[in-house]
Parts: C-alpha cells; sequence; structure tokens
C-alpha cells in the first residue's frame, strides 16, 4: 500500500457516483506528481455498484481502493430518503475504519491524513484516534458550503420548518435565498436526514481544512467569504473545478455509440440531456418531456432511467432495472429517429460534453455536472430534481447566468410547451446566446485557475504542503 517516506492520503466518499467521481479526480490529482500514495475507503451498504465498479477498476494502479464491509442498515426503512441512508453508510462504517487503520499502523503505513466526504464528519473520530489529521472534500460548491456551516446557527435561531421563511436569507457572499429553495434535506426538520446533516456540519469545526470544489470565477463572493477566518472555522481551498476531463476520463462507456452518433451531427446541434447518476422522472413527467423534445425539432441525445414516483430513487444503482425504452410514447423513437438518440441509463457525459456538435446541456444541476459543463464551455438548461440542486441552480441562473430555467406548472409538471420554449431559447434565442458567452468566459476563466499559478492551483498546493508535513 504506501511507501516508505511517501506521504500517504486515505480518502473516503460517501455512496453514490456523484461523490465517488469526484474522489476520484481528487486521487488522480494527488498521485499525479507521485507526491503521494493514495487509498480509496470505499463504503456501502452493499457491495458496489456496476457503476461504481468500473469507475474503481480503471483507476491507476498507484491509487488502492479497500472496500469495508458493507454497513447494516437492516433497521432503516425503505422509505428512508438517500441522504439518510449516506450518511448512517459512513456513521456505521466507523468499526470497519477502526479495524483497517488498526491493520495499517500495525504495518507502519497509517495514512498521513483522512479525507472524507460531507456526509462522513463521524470519522473524525477514527483519524483523531490515530492521530490522522481529518479533512473534508466538499463536492459541492461555495454556496452551499456556506449553507452547511451557517446550519448549526440557522437551527438554533429559527424555530419554524425554513420553509415559512418570508424574507431571504442573507449569508456573506453568498446569492440570497428563500427557505423553499434550500435544499431539500433540510424541509423537514423531524425526518432523520435533517437530523444526522445537522449532526454533520456541528462537527465540519473539526476539520483542518475544507478543500471545495468550486473557482473564483464562478463564486468569488462565497469563496471570499469563507476565506475569512473566523472562531470555529476551518480553512478552505477552493481547489476547483476538479472534474473529469474527455482525457483523463476513466469511465469511458460507449456502447450506445454516442460519439460516432455525434461524430455525423453539425458543429453545435445538438442538446445533451441527463438527470445526473440517479435522477429519474415520474411517467407523466418523462412523457412531457419526450414529446416535448420531438415537437422542438432539434437534435439531442437523450439519456433515459425506467420512470419512478421517488425522483433520487436510482441514486445508489444509476442503471434502470426495467426497460427504459417501454416508457417512451408510443412512436416517438420513429418521430425522432433522424434527429434524437435516446440512451439507456448511463452514457459517457464527458465526452458528449467535450464534443463540438454538442451546444447545450438540460441538467438536473449536479455540481459534477455543472461543472463539467462549464469547463466544456457548454451552456445550460436547470431544471433541479433534488438534494442541493435548486440552490446550485439559482447560483447559475440568478448570480452567475449560466444557465436558463424551466419552469414547472402549478402541479410540478414541466409541460411539453415548456420543454420546446426553453430548448429553443437556448439553442436559437438571443437569451441563449448571452448564456453561451458567459459560459465561455468561465471556461476561460477554469484555464487561468488550473495553469501554474491559477488561484486553483495555488490553493491545492498549500494543502499538498501541508499534507506533506503531516499537517
Ligand atoms: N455521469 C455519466 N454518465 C451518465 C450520468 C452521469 O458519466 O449517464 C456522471 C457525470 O459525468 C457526473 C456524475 O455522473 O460526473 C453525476 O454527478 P452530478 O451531476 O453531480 O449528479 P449526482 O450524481 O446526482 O450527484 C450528487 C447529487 C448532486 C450533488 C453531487 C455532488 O445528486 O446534487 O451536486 O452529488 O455532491
Amino acid at each position: 500500500m504506501a511507501e516508505a517516506n511517501t506521504p500517504h492520503i486515505a480518502i473516503m466518499p460517501s455512496p453514490g457516483m456523484g461523490h465517488l467521481i469526484p474522489f476520484v479526480e481528487l486521487a488522480k490529482r494527488l498521485v499525479q506528481h507521485d507526491c503521494f500514495t493514495v487509498t480509496m475507503i470505499i463504503s456501502g451498504e452493499t457491495s458496489p455498484s456496476k457503476a461504481q465498479r468500473s469507475v474503481l477498476n480503471s483507476l491507476p494502479s498507484s491509487i488502492a481502493s479497500v472496500f469495508l464491509p458493507p454497513a447494516d442498515l437492516s433497521d432503516v426503512p425503505s422509505t428512508a430518503r438517500i441522504e439518510t441512508r449516506a450518511m448512517l453508510t459512513m456513521t456505521r462504517s466507523n468499526p470497519a475504519l477502526r479495524e483497517l487503520f488498526g491493520s495499517l499502523s500495525t504495518k507502519k503505513s497509517l495514512p498521513a491524513v483522512l479525507v472524507v466526504d460531507m456526509f462522513g464528519a463521524d470519522a473524525f473520530d477514527v483519524a483523531v484516534d490515530f492521530h490522522v489529521s481529518p479533512y473534508i472534500f466538499y463536492a459541492s460548491n461555495a454556496n452551499v458550503l456556506s449553507f452547511f456551516l451557517h446550519l448549526p446557527k440557522l437551527d438554533k435561531t429559527v424555530s419554524c420548518e425554513f420553509r415559512y421563511l418570508t424574507e431571504p436569507l442573507k449569508i456573506p457572499g453568498c446569492v440570497p435565498i428563500t427557505g423553499k429553495d434550500f435544499l431539500d434535506t433540510v424541509q423537514d426538520r423531524n425526518d432523520d436526514a435533517y437530523k444526522l446533516l445537522l449532526h454533520n456540519t456541528k462537527r465540519y469545526k473539526e476539520a483542518k481544512g475544507i478543500l471545495v470544489n468550486s473557482f473564483v470565477d464562478l463564486e468569488s463572493n462565497a469563496i471570499k467569504a469563507l476565506q475569512e477566518p473566523a472562531p470555529d472555522k476551518p480553512t478552505v481551498y477552493p481547489i476547483g473545478p476538479l472534474v473529469n476531463t474527455s482525457s483523463s476520463n476513466v469511465n469511458l462507456e460507449d456502447k450506445f455509440g454516442c460519439l460516432s452518433w455525434l461524430d455525423n451531427q453539425p458543429f453545435g446541434s445538438v442538446l445533451y440531456i441527463s438527470f445526473g447518476s440517479g435522477g429519474t422522472l415520474t411517467c407523466e413527467q418523462f412523457n412531457e418531456l419526450a414529446i416535448g423534445l420531438a415537437e422542438s425539432g432539434k437534435r439531442f441525445i437523450w439519456v433515459i432511467r425506467s420512470p419512478s414516483e421517488i425522483v433520487s430513487s436510482s441514486y445508489f444503482n444509476p442503471h434502470s432495472e426495467t426497460d427504459p425504452f417501454s416508457f417512451l410514447p408510443i412512436g416517438f423513437l420513429d418521430r425522432t429517429k433522424e434527429k434524437g438518440l435516446v440512451v439507456p441509463s448511463w452514457a459517457p457525459q464527458v465526452q458528449i460534453l467535450a464534443h463540438p456538435s454538442t451546444c447545450g446541456f438540460l441538467t438536473h444541476c449536479g455540481w459534477n455536472s455543472t461543472l463539467e459543463s462549464i469547463v466544456n464551455g457548454v451552456p445550460l438548461i436547470a431544471w433541479p430534481l433534488f438534494a442541493e440542486q435548486k440552490m446550485n441552480t439559482l447560483l447559475l441562473v440568478e448570480d452567475v447566468g449560466a444557465a436558463l430555467r424551466i419552469h414547472a406548472g402549478e402541479d410540478g409538471i414541466v409541460r411539453r410547451e415548456e420543454v420546446v420554449r426553453v430548448v429553443k431559447a437556448l439553442m436559437e434565442g438571443e437569451e441563449g446566446k448571452a448564456i453561451g458567452n458567459k459560459v465561455k468566459e468561465l471556461k476561460e476563466g477554469v484555464v487561468r485557475v488550473l495553469g501554474d499559478d491559477g488561484l486553483s492551483s495555488k490553493s491545492f498546493g498549500e494543502v499538498l504542503l501541508k499534507w506533506k508535513t503531516h499537517q
């Protein structure tokens, strides 16, 4: 595992591809210059999914993976929120983590640092017992991190459900936000997910530092405010965007020929539609989106999953168990065969976004998808589904100007006419052009911050220096 004298870093994402993927990128960045050896510690309720295995199997040999035994969640109801499952999995993996550290200690190959996920603060107990420095890698953005850091105070000062707050919450440097747009996890304060999240965020102050996957051009005010020293606030390092790039993709699975299909489409003509690693739509919504796409007359690649009443139902397993094609409206494939490609469950997203034929991305605004689009200069249509995606949408639409928002009707359904409107607005309207220009500007910002003297590189360098000296 760890080689003598090379600092050893252990990193531990929470379950779910949206967290595993950026942690893999962090691991790759760490081993790039032979400065560190890295062990990825994988926890889960079950053995890893096909999607997780394909990412982990393609890691360079310099990154070791250790699979902890499945955490026992047999007492947790099947209706529990995904965040509850993720946080309990992390906490209940502590005994196995302790055992692993015990055996590494015997072999004198304990890590110098343990980097955990936004949901994994309980692992600090193990780290501290073994004199390993605890850090967080926050795979969402600086606005949401600021909210997490503020949550313990909010919990103390507000007694009602947050959705009843009439005044927008103003956290320094952040986009003002009303309670109904707070992340889903805090919308029901009696739910276990809220209690667990609050518990996690109360422990953030124990971290030696927090690495956040964002960059100054995107969130200058929030980052600046986070970097103001304050009691109980760990140092925050904006190191992003840390994303899979098409050249470094560890997860290239193109069984359905997306890339060769794109090769045959005109430059800048295709809209890519995907709801991340686990988002799903209801039957009615799936149908409206299908008809809207067909009626827009635009070219598209659409990654589909079998519909479900629960929007995050595929979160721990992105591959649909039933045939998603059977839910498409009758005649849809025939009607769109000249212009559209429909792909079940999983597509090589990064390559699609990097392809010159792609000109837009209709996304749930998961933070990895957002960053991957920006890195490739692809403008967004924001269709948030769950987790912190409404907060990301607010940032992208109201503050940054990198996305157009799609609007649901009073019944919560986005109608076909709205799909047509927003797709055309992005692909042919003035509004779409302005957003395209903004995203191109951000793409240039990415090159700057990741350059040798760039701010994200410098921030990352500061962390590495600390880790090399075991701080
Ligand atoms: N992906 C593919 N192919 C697909 C679908 C997804 O490669 O067909 C990849 C995609 O490139 C990205 C990742 O899967 O790297 C998806 O990540 P993200 O866009 O962040 O969505 P989620 O998987 O939903 O991520 C969860 C939360 C999201 C949060 C993110 C980081 O749902 O709200 O921002 O984790 O915390």
